[in-house]
């Protein structure tokens, strides 16, 4: 038998040793090297092939650190030290090929002036070329050939609870949005702070919306954070929408667990059929009388994610608690884990929680300062930097770096410094990142030095 792990390793400040601490299949742990990076700990994660059955539950091995910064693993065996050999050898090779994170990207400035806090950047898939950028106090704003249009395209803001993390959230266009004008807001409103999923259409001059709404859900939100907010079509036209688990700290309904509530869940609807929508027959509690629209569940705060326009896949960036930022990749009917887990580790309880039937995030890190809150992105698939294709990029709201997930391993890109609060796409598949201060930037390549 042979099976994938992933194996999650990381140097413990605490007790000054190397752990393994989490794999996603039934498989034995590999020890590879632990890294101590300045100032806080790199999260060290492979895949590999090992051809021993590991138990779950299992006691996983754990590496003693050496001082100098080298910390040789444990012999488990001589199966262990074969593997051991293997891996030592395979990772002293990866690494040289993962030559540190340089500032492999740039960011050419394409708006520094003029939004007010935007939150989302994106195209109308209209082949107009136009980029629709989301103002969180309730405004959608043309972006058009570099120069930003003087009225906005939409503006609900008196409509828009805004603050903190509650306002004008999301915008998705329908897949035939050229021919039917239609597209989809997520927001705050007033007077309650609850969560609105509203259908608004274009008048007959295609840069300007019509203020009429069709309402599609009111979400009740028990406290003003963790509203989730993106909205997005995904490759099967059906309408995904992310909730987070109503706020607070620590889940305290228990909410991401809950079937019965929306709240800490991707959802997903047809704007298609139904009134005021309906259910995909294929939904994991399509034939229950709750959480119908309930598409995947055990979410935090879900504020950003995308379908990679070449495989359909489904990214989440599920924001953390106290230690772990998590990236997601979100199949139907699965459970990610919040509250009984913060990325790959316990958090309610703290220790020996099960983890049966949950799925592992494919990455996370920790959010020790700089570092606050996750922020996700895309799945890079344009033309102009030829290294990034293919590559999750996302990055984190206060320290501002710029990651890639080349190989299930953060690695980060550039320190940008703004407070990223959105990636976006254009319509080639160029990539964006929308700077919360009030900035938008083109991700190109870095340019050589000479
Ligand atoms: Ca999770």
């Amino acid at each position: 038998m042979v099976c994938p792990i992933n194996v999650a390793i990381r140097y413990n400040k605490v007790t000054k040793r190397c752990a393994i601490l989490g794999t996603r299949e039934h498989c034995a742990p590999i020890p590879l090297l632990c890294k101590e990076g300045k100032g806080e700990v790199e999260a060290v994660t492979k895949t590999a092939k090992h051809r021993t059955p590991w138990t779950r539950g299992s006691t996983p091995p754990s590496l003693p650190l050496q001082k100098g910064g080298t910390r040789q693993p444990f012999l488990f065996g001589s199966f262990f030290a074969i593997s051991l050999l293997f891996c030592l050898i395979a990772h002293q090779a990866w690494a040289l090929s993962q030559q540190p994170p340089a500032e492999r990207i740039a960011l050419a400035p394409v708006l520094t002036r003029g939004l007010v806090q935007p939150v989302l950047i994106g195209h109308a898939g209209d082949r107009s070329n136009r980029l629709f950028i989301v103002e969180q106090p309730g405004r959608i704003r043309i972006l058009r050939k570099g120069a930003l249009q003087t009225s906005a395209f939409l503006d609900i803001s008196d409509r828009v609870d805004f603050g903190g993390e509650m306002g004008l959230l999301g915008l998705a266009f329908h897949p035939r949005f050229a021919k039917n004008g239609r597209f989809f807001v997520n927001y705050t409103r007033k007077p309650d702070g609850a969560t609105v999923v509203a259908e608004y259409r274009i008048s007959q001059n295609s840069e300007h919306a019509l203020r009429d709404e069709r309402t599609l859900m009111v979400i009740p939100q028990p406290y003003s954070n963790h509203n989730g907010g993106m909205a997005e079509f995904g490759p099967d036209g059906y309408l995904y929408i992310a909730m987070g688990d109503g706020g607070a700290g620590g889940d305290p309904g228990n909410r991401g667990q809950n079937p019965d509530t929306l709240l800490g869940k991707i959802l997903r609807i047809d704007v298609d059929q139904g009134d005021p929508y309906g259910i995909p027959p294929d939904n994991p509690f399509a034939g229950q009388p709750d959480g119908r629209e309930i598409f995947a569940l055990g979410f935090r705060n879900p504020w950003r994610f995308s379908f990679d326009r070449q495989t359909g896949r489904l990214w989440v960036a599920d924001v953390g608690q106290n230690q772990w930022e998590e990236i997601d990749v979100v199949e139907a009917g699965n459970n990610y884990g919040w509250r009984i887990m913060e990325g790959n580790h316990c958090f309610l309880p703290p220790r020996g929680c099960s983890t049966t039937g949950l799925t592992l995030p494919v990455a996370e890190y920790r959010n020790q300062s700089p570092s606050c809150a996750v922020t996700g992105g895309y799945v890079y698939r344009g033309k102009r930097v030829d290294f990034l294709r293919g590559t999750y990029v996302f990055g984190d709201y206060c320290s501002g770096r710029i990651m890639g997930l080349p190989d299930g391993q953060p690695q980060v890109l550039l320190a940008s410094g703004l407070r990223i609060s959105s990636f976006g796409e254009d319509e080639a598949g160029e990539l964006y990142v929308v700077d919360h201060g009030g900035g938008i930037y083109k991700i190109t390549p870095a340019r050589t030095k000479k």
